[in-house]
């Protein structure tokens, strides 16, 4: 039967036995191995049979790196229609996750019996797919429309307990799972309990139902922003309702075919890997071990500071939150406490889980306090004279082998260090606004960061919830870097022609989660142009895509927090409505630049906009600032709102091909202004040798 599944015997039950590490994936060799087992079973004098997991979880899904490779017989389909038409009675037994095509073997079982600890759930819409072994049919059979809806289309996991109110487990117990298991299907023999099949169950569709399934689709449209998967799982489920259980399996199976197919899926699960890829550190040395962080102190209770600090207390870490005078530290918790009362109040979470939050942040405005705490981040003014002052200071307070970090979005990693003895010590940990909301953690290395404060803070980061990406050391490191080149089309585009209501728009049908022009109105305008003010002009760029933006904060258009920026604001709603004063403003630079505007196509837009990142990113990782290509790609899922079901921008070129790439890149060097468009010779050579951006390797 193979290494990975084996059929024993527990007396009168017989027990499937998978062993497939690291998450029991329904591989090629298990889907095999459970078929054998299951005909030996079937001819034995077993009197049921439970399915059970070795390891750290029940069977977490099919085996993703299987999709889009040649199809291998047995399908899952037809392994759980064997299952399903099984002579014994069959049970799974979950522990650990059961997901996916895990848990639709467990559906397919005719009795369920989960550890208190189990999760399950349907999880392929975030794969851009949907659940193809029967589980848009058999879930609503069990658990009815309403929480089939909300399970798979949401694909969030839910507890063992959750699961059996609905009906989705029968039985939960707190420990000995197999005993408990094989004790479970002796009972049900010696009960003569039926074989019950989630397949023969009654469905039918209420008025509510079909209401239900109509708003969610309405809701899931505005919300998932073009995906499509969403809705293919609707229409499953109405032909569940409507259709009887083999019909439902043959449009399933339709549907997921389709979406196997569909570039959608390709992207997600190129972020699913890129994700798990990106926590992992290249040839980092021997000594380089995380070493344990209890106690972290964070400089500056501002909105940076204070967003920091929710991260590590949310995630039980005590925090020493400092700012210059008590009153700024007590304003900074005060902001804290609100925003988590919001939680509160939206059920997220409770007051008791507060207010023990809350008593992890302890307030000083003395930096002698941080003497003893394991790793500080600072977060002051955006300014590397008073950074450096800082890390001076801490250099003189802090204890041996504390990490310091700081959270600066520009500045040199390397002058920064230099200001303390102890540069081994120094990195950025660079979080995205608002930082107790926002995902993504750029970990910058310094010319001198030891290995062992580089893993120190990947290894922190993904204990607060973050997806860390390590980035090498450059102004603005990935992120920003490559933001830079888009916001600069998305200002030329502009005076060339084009309007920020089209250029937004643009943007947001092809799945940005807002234009840029919004974003920068969001931010504020008045920040960049604070930043322009100390770069000389070589560094300011090409004035045309500033002219715009500097006036416009002349004119007190600072963005939102003013009421109006590219666009005007409705007081009350925030809804964005063009502006004719804008317009005139852009006019009047036009006429300065002697630019005699043009129409627009939206794929112009889109295309200048996505290769000026994806060009500036195949340069970071000419240069080794970025490890390898998915790397950015997570850099702008998680901290710039880029679809993940398009993959980030280097997957967005790479599934465009790289020729074609490359071509439109020649053009727009050819047709607009050549400096800014100097092809990444990443690009060039990888188009020559048929190379592809996912096997080059930045260090
Ligand atoms: C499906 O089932 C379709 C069916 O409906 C229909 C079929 C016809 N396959 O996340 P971790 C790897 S679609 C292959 O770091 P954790 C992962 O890449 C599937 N590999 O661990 C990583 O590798 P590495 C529906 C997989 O403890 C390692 O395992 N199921 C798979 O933080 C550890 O993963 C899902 O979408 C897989 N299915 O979290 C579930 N899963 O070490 C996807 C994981 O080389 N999985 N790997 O980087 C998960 O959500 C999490 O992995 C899980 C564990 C919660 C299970």
């Amino acid at each position: 039967m193979g290494a990975t599944v084996k059929y024993e015997r527990r007396g009168p039950i017989g027990v499937i036995r998978i062993d497939n590490p690291p998450v029991n994936a329904l591989s090629h060799a298990v889907r095999s191995g459970i078929m054998e087992a299951l005909a030996i079973a079937a001819t034995d004098d077993s009197s049921a049979v439970v399915l059970f997991c070795d390891g750290r979880t029940f069977i977490a899904g099919a085996d993703i790196t299987e999709f889009g490779k040649p199809p291998q017989a047995p399908s899952l389909p037809d392994l759980l229609l064997t299952l399903d038409k099984h002579p014994k009675l069959t049970i799974a037994a979950i522990h650990g996750t059961a997901l996916g095509g895990g848990f639709e073997v467990a559906l397919t079982c005719n009795y369920r019996m989960a550890l208190a600890t189990a999760k399950v759930g349907l999880p392929e819409v975030k794969l851009g797919l949907l659940p193809g072994a029967g589980g848009t049919q058999r879930t609503p059979r069990l658990a009815g429309i309403p929480a089939a809806v909300d399970l798979i289309t949401s694909g969030n996991p839910i507890n063992a307990r959750s699961a059996l109110t609905l009906q989705l487990v029968d039985k939960v117990v707190d420990e000995n799972l197999i005993d408990a298991a094989a004790a479970y299907a002796a009972e049900l023999v010696e009960q003569k309990a039926p074989q019950r099949q989630a397949s023969t169950l009654p469905l039918s569709l209420t008025r509510e139902d079909q209401q239900l399934i109509e708003v969610a689709g309405a809701k899931l449209l505005k919300k998932t922003r073009g995906e499509r998967a969403p809705q293919r799982i609707l229409d499953c489920l109405l032909t569940a309702a409507t259709q009887p259980f083999e019909e439902g399996l043959k449009r399933e199976r339709e549907e997921f075919v389709a979406c196997l197919a569909d570039p959608q899926s390709a992207a997600l699960r190129h972020m699913f890997f890129a994700e798990r890829a990106a926590g992992k550190i290249d040839n980092l040395s021997q000594d380089g071990q995380a070493i344990s962080i209890a106690t972290v102190g964070i400089i500056g209770a501002g909105t940076m500071g204070g967003g920091i600090a929710m991260c590590f207390a949310q995630a039980g870490i005590n925090v020493t939150l400092i700012d210059m005078t008590d009153e700024a530290v007590s304003q900074g918790l005060e902001k804290i406490a609100k925003n988590w009362a919001i939680s509160v109040k939206r059920g997220r979470l409770t007051a008791a889980q507060t207010d023990a939050m809350m008593a992890n942040i302890t307030p000083s405005s003395d930096l002698n306090d941080l003497a003893e705490v394991d790793m500080v981040i600072e977060a002051v003014f955006e300014n590397l004279d008073v950074k450096k002052e800082v890390f001076a200071k801490l250099d003189g307070i802090c204890k041996h082998g504390a990490v310091l970090a700081s959270n600066t979005s520009y500045q040199s990693i390397d002058a920064i260090a230099a200001a303390t003895t102890r540069p081994e010590s120094v990195l950025g940990m660079h979080f995205f606004s608002p930082a107790n909301v926002m995902k993504l953690l750029e970990v910058v290395r310094g010319a001198a960061s030891s290995d062992t404060v580089i893993a120190t803070a990947m290894a922190v980061g993904k204990k607060i919830g973050k997806v860390s990406v390590l980035s090498g050391m450059c102004y603005g490191f990935i992120g920003n870097r490559m933001l830079r080149h888009y916001g600069r089309e998305a200002a030329l585009c502009l005076v060339e022609g084009s309007t920020p209501t089209q250029i937004d728009s643009a943007m947001e049908s092809w799945g940005m989660a807002m234009g840029p022009l919004a974003v920068s109105d969001l931010a504020g305008l008045d920040i960049g142009y604070k930043a322009r003010e100390q770069l000389t002009a070589e560094h300011k760029g090409d004035p045309a895509s500033y002219m715009v933006a500097d006036r416009l904060v002349e004119a007190g258009r600072l963005g939102q927090k003013s009421g109006a920026g590219y666009y005007q604001y409705d007081p009350e709603t925030r809804q964005r409505h063009e502006d004719s004063a804008v317009m005139a403003i852009v006019t009047e630079v036009r006429r300065e630049l002697g630019i005699t505007p043009r129409l627009f196509e939206d794929d112009e837009i889109v295309n200048r906009l996505t290769l000026a990142l994806a060009n500036e990113g195949a340069k970071l990782l000419q240069e080794g600032i970025a490890q390898r290509a998915s790397d950015i790609d997570v850099v702008y899922c998680y901290g710039y709102g880029f679809p993940r079901f398009k993959g980030g921008p280097m997957h967005t070129i790479e599934s465009m091909g790289l020729d074609k790439a490359v071509t439109l890149l020649k053009e727009f060097q050819n047709q607009l202004n050549p400096e800014h468009w100097q092809i990444a010779p990443l690009l060039t050579k990888l188009v020559a040798n048929g190379g592809q951006l996912a096997d080059h390797h930045g260090v």
